[in-house]
């Protein structure tokens, strides 16, 4: 018998814990029994977490799976979404509690109280039925970081229309095709917006965009740089002049646990974006429990502050509904980290007292090339909970995070989920896990998920393989939006025989059971039969002190099929590189995790190529590894990159 090598390896061992303190874990929200509690019986679980939200109907069964993998969940129950995220507050005599503090890039400012934020959004929605959207219709939205976006999110939420936000810097063609797909009938964007200490135009792209586009009856224009820009006759409307002089009397309806909320486009790495589709019940319960447990969040107390744009996934969920429906007050900023000084995130987390921080990889490694001693200015003591999303954070990152920002001593909380998740799945709890740096652990009390091989069998301790969730969970996608067919094909068909959602990622369990997350699974390099995670080379390469950020990718290869190709950054007097320095790097990784892991080549970059999430396009790299034409570039946040890696190392440097 030959045997089978494992799906994904596993090279990388971290042994560094850091147990809850006592003091943290006696006043935590999440319990260690829940675990328990879940499993034993999940649906009477779940039953219990839909309690934090207020149902106008209470719903009859918890899951229908019959329809599977379409999922519904608190069948039967009508709630009204924005109605749960401030009018109850307000009734319950949170009125003048700060829901938002505003802070616009050019240091403008602006507190909203959930009172006010009822108003708003009250307004809004008459604004919105004034122009004929009901129930069903849907709204794009391509707005930056001001209220106006969390306000017309949670108008359209209170009709029931669904709203699509587009990335405020996506181009028009991007623009366009997601608000064809989803046929959008008002479009809401503003005139411009701030960008590294300038104005930005936004609506002309806008313009653009919507040049016979064949659905679009409005567009909303928000001023917020002042910038002139052309309204056109008949199509355009200032939001000033349209919200500002509505009624601030809305009465909410309640709509179906099942009615769509939102569509949220995701490029995935190729192809057309695909819609994902999310609903009221189930979603609104998830992400509130998560926000609660995760966070540790305690309303009236917290100052909470998740750095993500609103057209991310994370800014949804995290920003939006989670928190609101949870009563937090939290730091909303429309600006760049680095504007207009490198310590703008530690001086608003000192002016406002920010405790709970969460944010990604991508900017964490970013702070740490900047060098600690810029926050090391500022009094972060208010800080108690730090978070990381969207990417494998590094171990070395995490450290970097916990000590520098969170002064050693506060727990870190690696949270992985999807745009299609809805929510956190895996992650540690603060006050219950020991938490190791770079592993999200563990799935939350009600989650299940797995690591399995080629043939959906688990793998074991030690073991690498796909990561897979195994049972329905409430803040499911529940589709592509108009292309049922592809939702089945991309998520459910890979293991179609035991019904598992394929995420997409490598993952392998360690030798205590829990999860780390090791990259796309499009990304892992096959190197002489060797799958490798592109995660643990750079992990290990970030693990050297003169790099501050890597990006791995396999090369086509004539002797071992590929080839590890890094592109790295190196820190401050390092920069230059050099050869002697790439071989150094070279059997550093030789050293952390073997020498099957040893770059073939590093070449060191100005810059990597990133979403407007942080994400890393490995795939525009590998067109440069394999000296290829270098292909779509419409979703990088920054489409010069490309240029200046390219240019540079054409150049030699
Ligand atoms: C929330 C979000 C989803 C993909 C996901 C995975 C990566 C996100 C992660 C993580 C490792 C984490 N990802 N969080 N990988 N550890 N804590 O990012 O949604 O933009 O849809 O991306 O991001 O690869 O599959 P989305």
């Amino acid at each position: 018998m030959t045997e089978q090598s494992p799906a994904l390896d596993n090279l990388l061992t971290e042994n560094r814990t850091f147990p809850p303190t006592e003091e943290f874990a006696a006043q935590a929200n999440a319990k260690a029994d829940w675990y328990e509690k879940a499993d034993a019986d999940r649906e009477a679980f779940w039953a219990e977490q839909a309690e934090r939200l207020h149902w106008d109907t209470k719903w009859s069964q918890v899951l229908d799976w019959s329809d599977a993998p379409v999922a519904k969940w608190f069948v039967g129950g009508k709630l009204n979404v924005a109605y749960n995220c401030v009018d109850r507050h307000v009734e319950a005599g949170h009125g003048d509690q700060v829901a938002i503090h505003w802070i616009g890039e050019p240091g403008d400012t602006r507190d909203i109280t959930y009172a006010q934020l009822k108003d708003e959004v009250s307004k809004a929605a008459n604004a919105l039925i004034s122009l004929g959207v009901g129930s069903g219709d849907r709204v794009a939205i391509q707005l930056p970081m001001i209220p106006e976006a969390i306000v017309a999110m949670l108008a359209c939420a209170r009709l029931g229309a669904l709203h699509s936000v587009v990335f405020g810097g996506f181009s028009p063609a991007a623009l366009r095709s997601r608000v064809d797909d989803a046929e959008a009938k008002v479009v809401i964007t503003s005139d411009g917006q701030y960008r590294r200490g300038k104005a930005a135009p936004m609506k002309t792209n806008v313009d653009e965009a919507l040049d016979g586009a064949p659905s679009v009856e409005k567009v909303i224009v928000v001023r917020r740089t002042g910038d002139d820009v052309p309204m056109r006759e008949g199509r355009d409307l200032w939001w000033h002049e349209l919200v500002d002089s509505q009624s601030a009397e809305h009465t909410p309806e309640a709509f179906d646990s099942e009615h769509p909320l939102f569509i949220l486009y995701t490029s995935g790495t190729t192809g057309k974006p695909k819609g994902i589709l999310h609903t009221s019940g189930g979603y609104l319960t998830q992400t509130a429990y998560t926000h609660h447990i995760v966070f540790d969040h305690k309303p009236g107390e917290d100052i909470y502050w998740c750095t993500a744009d609103i057209g991310w996934v994370t800014g949804h969920s995290y920003i939006v509904y989670g928190p609101l429906a949870n009563r937090a007050t939290q730091v909303v900023y429309e600006g760049t980290p680095n504007t207009p000084h490198e310590g703008r995130h530690w001086e608003i987390i000192q002016n406002n007292k920010v405790s709970i921080y969460y944010t990604a990889p991508t900017l964490i490694r970013t702070f740490m090339k900047w060098g600690e001693n810029i926050p090391a200015e500022y009094d972060l003591s208010s800080l108690r909970v730090l978070g990381s999303v969207g990417e494998p954070i590094n171990p070395e990152a995490w450290m970097w995070y916990r000590d520098n920002i969170g002064a050693g001593k506060t727990p870190v909380v690696d949270t992985w989920w999807q745009t299609e998740t809805g929510s956190i799945m895996i992650s540690p709890l603060p006050g219950v896990t020991a938490a190791k740096p770079g592993s999200a652990q563990r799935p939350l009390p009600g989650i299940s998920a797995k690591v399995v091989d080629d043939s959906g069998t688990e793998v074991g301790k030690g073991g690498g393989g796909y990561l897979v969730l195994d049972k329905p969970w409430p803040s499911m996608l529940r589709g592509i939006w108009g292309d049922e067919e592809r939702y089945r094909d991309t998520y459910w068909s890979r293991f179609a025989d035991q019904g598992y959602y394929f995420a997409g990622d490598g993952a392998k369990y360690d030798n205590d059971g829990d999860i780390w997350l090791l990259g796309r699974v499009d990304d892992v390099m096959n190197v002489s039969g060797h799958r490798i995670s592109t995660t643990e080379v750079e992990s290990a390469l970030v693990s050297h002190p003169t790099v501050a950020e890597a990006a791995v990718v396999g090369a086509t290869d004539p002797t071992t099929g590929q080839g590890i190709v890094a592109f790295v950054i190196l820190r401050g007097s390092a920069a230059e590189g050099g050869e002697e320095a790439v071989q150094e790097l070279r059997n550093h990784v030789a050293k952390e995790i073997g020498p099957i892991a040893k770059p073939r080549q590093i070449m060191v970059v100005p810059e990597l190529p990133k979403t407007r999430s942080g994400k890393i396009m490995r795939r525009l790299l590998r067109d440069v590894a394999e000296n290829r034409q270098i292909g779509d570039v419409t979703t990088l946040a920054d489409s010069s990159v490309m240029e200046l890696i390219s240019s540079g190392l054409k150049s030699g440097k």
